[in-house]
């Protein structure tokens, strides 16, 4: 069931709320309460913003209604939920990008099985070429997605590799191509510019291309995970983002955060390491699998 997958992935989180919100004493002022929400939302990576956001809009709730409205104040800043972008016919060209070990290659594995069962064939283009364990690694997805994989050479221009994997795409009447670039730091200029002209490749290969750049951010780095999307904001056309390791620390608000500090949709989520952790992401599904239990907290 994939709702136990949310419940399960974001349950360190969701624990974390909730203990900060059952200790409060019965009778507590709505002020303590309030109070003990933002702390809670703090504790879980929320970020400021986002925390105060949350409170200000149960600040004038009867007591009763607050679940409801903190579920309501959540969704808005989680949304709206956007489906991954499809070519309207012929290939579709995905981009993955983002820091070292953020969960590109196994995005892209996860992404391959996906295509895979909904009959789709895929090629992926193993665009990391700085690493050679980079191409192994990403071989073993391809295997297990029977999709067909394009390297490079070590050390060839990522570019090309892309390039070519869009190339061999069309030649087989594929439906998806898959870009798993290198991890890079998001203030390393030099390497940020190099994605910029991956995308302006495959741009080349095939009109309309690519069709989503998802930026890859582990959930579980809180803060430093909107530090990340900000470097990447700019080097690349990004329209989508993936946040990995949700169940990774309870730190699940950090997904929340990064929306907040940039204009674009969460597409997916990693709630866990297996193949079917990886979801589309769902604002209901994300708030109710973190919203405490409120029938348990004191104070109301
Ligand atoms: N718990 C958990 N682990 C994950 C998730 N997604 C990825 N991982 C793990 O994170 C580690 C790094 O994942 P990779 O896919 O290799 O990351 P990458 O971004 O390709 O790394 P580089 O290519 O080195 O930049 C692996 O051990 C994955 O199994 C997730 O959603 N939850
Ligand atoms: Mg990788």
């Amino acid at each position: 069931m994939i709702w136990d997958r949310w419940r399960k992935g974001l349950e360190r989180t969701r624990n974390a709320l909730g203990s900060r919100l059952r200790g409060l004493g019965r009778g507590a002022e709505r002020e303590e309460v309030l109070d003990a929400v933002e702390e809670a939302l703090l504790l879980a990576d929320c970020g400021l913003k986002v925390a105060a956001d949350v409170r200000r809009a149960l600040e004038r709730r009867a007591p009763e209604d607050m679940p409801q409205a903190f579920a309501e104040a959540m969704m808005r800043i989680a949304g709206p939920q956007e489906p991954l972008r499809w070519a309207e016919d012929g290939l579709t060209v995905w981009l993955l990008v983002g820091v070292n070990g953020a969960g590109k290659t196994t995005t892209a594995g996860k992404l391959a099985m996906m295509a895979k069962a909904m009959g789709k064939s895929v090629v992926i283009a193993a665009a990391d070429t700085y690493r050679a364990a980079a191409t192994a690694q990403i071989a073993v997805w391809a295997e297990r997605a029977g999709a067909e994989i394009v390297r490079g050479a070590e050390r060839q221009d990522p570019a090309s590799v892309a390039y070519q994997a869009i190339e061999r795409g069309k030649a087989k009447g594929a439906g998806l191509v898959l870009v798993d670039t290198a991890g890079r730091l998001h203030n390393r200029q030099g390497l940020l510019d190099e994605l910029g002209k991956i995308a302006r490749a495959t741009a080349r290969a095939l009109p309309g291309a690519p069709h989503e750049v998802l930026l890859v951010v582990d959930g579980a780095t809180g803060q430093n995970a909107v530090a990340q999307a900000q470097g990447f904001m700019g080097a690349a056309p990004l329209t989508g983002i993936c946040v990995t390791k949700l169940d990774g620390a309870a730190k699940g608000g950090s997904l929340l955060a990064v929306r907040e500090a940039l204009s674009l949709p969460v597409k997916l989520v990693g709630l866990g390491e297996g193949i079917e952790d990886l979801v589309v992401f769902s604002p209901e599904e994300y708030v109710q699998a973190m919203a405490p239990n409120w029938a348990e907290i004191g104070g109301r």
